[in-house]
């Protein structure tokens, strides 16, 4: 990680754990919105107004927040307005790296590198997703949820699709999304991150209890977690599920049962895999390649050859 603007240490997935051995995720430190006229947004500071060309999107295909935000930006066709790089899958000891011209916009090696161009005294992970503002040369936020937000409405009339976070599904919204990031969206990394058999116990449960509810809510019939509007909550339960079977039964220990147990979820992930443009946010080679070069957790590098998925159909 970056203290003070220098890379301190080989890249170590788990650098801060709860008094049971539970891993902890830092909080994310650039909070500053893009809006339609530039005003400042609910958190950081004003000045980043949407224009077509001016932000550039900074991703790993491995990663389920980035991918958050590269499936909003497909959703709301904004792929001409904001550009994207995306890093190598495979974690080195200095995080996430650029393949040679992987990065047109500042030349980097290393994502650490874009931290440190933003805050020469940056602190903390060089994490994915960034949304970089080329006209000041700064990140504009690194936190997907909000990223995703930005996505829905920051761009104004850039933007199209469908509303993500409609007002009259907002407090539904907030409430499912509270309840599945702790236990799916970051309880897959708890259980995997566990440095303690009780904390991964705890972990697991959770995973699968949350696992059991969505299937549950979705045995009325309803296309999407919502009802018959896909919303962010779509995209956040996707990401995970995507990567289920490839990475989280097996690498995170998430083994009590497969996506493909789940007949209903099963379903769901094929009707979200087949919306226009998200394939291409998907890449299970990546998903693969880098989850499984996580050395701590698997120091040989082997990646393994399967499984099949079902829900991976065109
Ligand atoms: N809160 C952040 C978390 C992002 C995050 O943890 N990304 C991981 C990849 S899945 C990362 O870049 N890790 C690099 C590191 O921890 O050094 C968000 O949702 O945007």
């Amino acid at each position: 990680m970056l203290v003070n603007g220098k890379w301190v240490a080989k890249w170590d997935p788990v650098q801060a754990k709860d008094e049971k051995g539970g891993f902890v995720r830092q909080t994310s430190t650039f909070r500053n919105w893009v809006t339609p006229d530039g005003s400042a947004g609910p958190t950081g500071t004003g000045g980043f107004k949407a224009e077509a060309g001016r932000y550039h999107l900074y991703v790993a295909l491995i990663c389920p927040w980035a991918c958050r935000t590269l499936m909003a930006r497909k959703l709301k066709g904004l792929e001409d307005a904001i550009t994207i790089s995306i890093v190598e899958p495979e974690l080195t000891d200095q995080g996430w790296r650029f393949a040679a011209g992987a990065d047109p916009v500042n030349g980097a090696t290393y994502m650490h590198d874009l931290y440190t161009k933003a805050d020469p005294q940056v602190s903390g992970r060089a994490t994915v997703p960034v949304l970089w503002d080329k006209a000041t040369g700064t990140i504009v936020n690194n936190e997907s949820a909000e990223i995703l937000r930005i996505l829905n409405t920051g761009f104004g009339a850039l933007a199209k699709g469908p509303d993500l976070y409609p007002a009259d599904l907002a407090a539904e919204i907030d409430a499912l999304n509270d309840a599945i990031y702790p236990a799916l969206n970051n309880g897959v990394y708890r259980a995997g991150f566990a440095t303690t058999q009780l904390a991964y116990e705890e972990a697991f449960r959770d995973v699968f209890a949350t696992l059991d509810a969505l299937e549950t809510r979705l045995s009325d019939g309803r296309q999407w977690l919502h009802g018959d509007r896909f919303t962010e909550t779509d995209i956040r339960a996707f990401v995970t599920l995507a990567r289920f079977d490839a990475a989280y039964h097996g690498l995170f220990k998430c083994n009590l049962r497969r996506l493909s147990d789940y007949p209903l979820l099963t379903a769901y992930s094929a009707r979200v895999y087949r919306l226009p443009g998200i394939a291409e946010t998907v890449s299970i080679d990546h998903i693969k390649r880098g989850y499984y070069s996580i050395k701590a957790l698997n120091p040989n590098g082997i990646v393994p050859l399967g499984p099949k998925l079902d829900w991976l159909v065109p």
